[in-house]
């Protein structure tokens, strides 16, 4: 690792040396469960590139572009809409994370019995082990979960934060209160950087995130085909690095993977036998770096073929209308897109058990793993109805609830090797 890496760290205080460890765990796992694996694609070196890079180039393009009088906006859900940011030439950047690191740290402030997606960000912020959460000029909470709206408080103590209200509901008056909140976000937004949201710069940065969408929707969609012609790790890769890559170079590499990809299908070639049981993924989302589940059903002979979940298609589904020609169609747009998230957070929210069952169905799967992290009460309850709902459609399925810790894994291991027999 360069010097000048070392020293960009220090400057923003991380622990070095707890860092450097850190980096050092990364780097054997992403090997372990990466590198190892046969027949990657070469559009995949890229996202090889932008991980190893995850804590050097991308934080020193962040500080390069703080030193032009950028701001950077860390978020921790797919709630808040990046179009607002890019649109006042802020660089938005996802803080959600995947590993048990600073987890002591974290239950100094947090309770125990909450989500380790909760402790991670908590954990890596007091342990002093996140470059992207320290480059933040703000950061934004959202009031989703009991977790997440407590933990915001405390967290607020450490970091200059911003919190939208989401509503739980998806009545008239709660889209009222959406439209209300994405306002005074925007004011926020206008106030940290010194620009004003306009038409047209809001107009760009619709059609730069609707393209990334469309990309990752492009990729989803060719994963409907026998033999699977990526892994399901590969993609939940891609899914992470698109919270904090730059949205443009991004969308560009996941087009020319997707060239490659449709070569591969149509040589009738896969990264599994074409009768490997084919998964999908349902439930929380998986923050980098959360491999752990996705590794041991594939190296368990299956291949996931989807995610359903905010690191998976609930991020990517829907489009923002760019029809819009006045900054209020626009702001209305953007609402309208974003009261469309089934998040387990809204209550009632049927809309999701359709879009579960509809994924599973175009993708072709053999089975559903629901995933819950311990303590997530929104998925595990609506885990219940998901089961109740694809089993009632003839889709088996099977329920898992886990943490970032590696104890686990043979647990997990005979559990998921159980339910493959049965859907064989
Ligand atoms: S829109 S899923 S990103 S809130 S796992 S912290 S729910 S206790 S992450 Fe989420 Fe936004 Fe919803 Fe998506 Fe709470 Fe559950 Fe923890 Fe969770």
């Amino acid at each position: 690792m360069s010097e000048a890496y070392r020293e960009m760290w220090e400057n923003l205080n991380l622990d070095l040396a707890a860092h450097d460890g850190l980096l050092s765990v990364l780097g054997k796992f992403y090997g372990d469960i990466y590198m190892s694996q046969q027949g990657r694609l070469k559009g995949m070196e890229y996202l090889d590139f932008v991980l190893s890079e995850v804590h050097g180039l991308r934080i020193k393009e962040l500080q390069d572009a703080k030193a032009r009088g950028r701001k950077i906006v860390g978020t921790f859900c797919v709630f808040v809409p990046e179009e607002l940011a890019l649109a006042v030439d802020a660089v938005q950047v996802g803080l959600c994370a995947g590993a048990d690191a600073g987890r002591e740290a974290a239950e100094t402030l947090v309770p125990r019995n909450t989500c380790a997606l909760i402790k991670s960000f908590i954990g890596f912020k007091l342990a002093r082990l996140c470059p992207y959460t320290e480059s933040c000029d703000l950061i934004v909470g959202e009031t989703t979960c009991d977790g997440k709206k407590k933990a915001y408080e405390a967290f607020a103590e450490h970091a200059p934060m911003h919190i939208m209200e989401v509503p739980q509901t998806k009545t008239e008056a709660a889209r009222a209160l959406w439209k209300a909140e994405v306002l005074r976000y925007m004011g926020k937004l206008e106030d940290l950087t010194g620009k004003k949201v306009t038409a047209e710069n809001l107009a760009a940065a619709i059609k730069t995130v609707n393209a990334r969408r469309r990309a990752l929707q492009r990729l989803n969609g060719l994963r409907a085909a026998r033999p699977a012609p990526i892994s399901g790790r590969d993609v939940l890769l891609i899914n992470q690095v698109s919270f904090y890559d730059d949205p443009v170079r991004f969308t560009g590499a996941i087009n020319t993977l997707c060239d490659q990809l449709e070569e591969r299908i149509k040589a009738g070639e896969g990264v599994a036998p074409a009768d490997a049981p084919r998964v999908m993924l349902s439930g929380c989302p998986m923050a980098v770096p959360n491999w752990k589940l996705p590794y041991v059903i594939e190296s368990s002979g299956a291949v996931i073929v989807g995610e359903e979940s905010c690191i998976g298609t609930r991020n990517t589904r829907d489009l923002t209308d760019e029809s819009g020609r006045t900054l209020e169609q626009m702001i209305d747009a953007l609402c309208d897109r974003y009261m469309k998230i089934d998040c387990a957070c809204f209550t009632p929210n049927a809309e999701r058990l359709d879009n579960v069952e509809s994924m599973a169905r175009d993708l072709k799967v053999d089975g559903v793993i629901q995933y819950a992290l311990m303590f997530c009460q929104p998925y595990a309850h609506e885990g219940i109805k998901v089961e109740r709902r694809l089993t009632a459609g003839g889709i088996p399925s099977m329920s898992l609830e886990t943490d970032y810790s590696m104890e686990d894994v043979e647990q997990l291991k005979t559990r998921v090797e159980a339910f493959l027999e049965t859907v064989r």
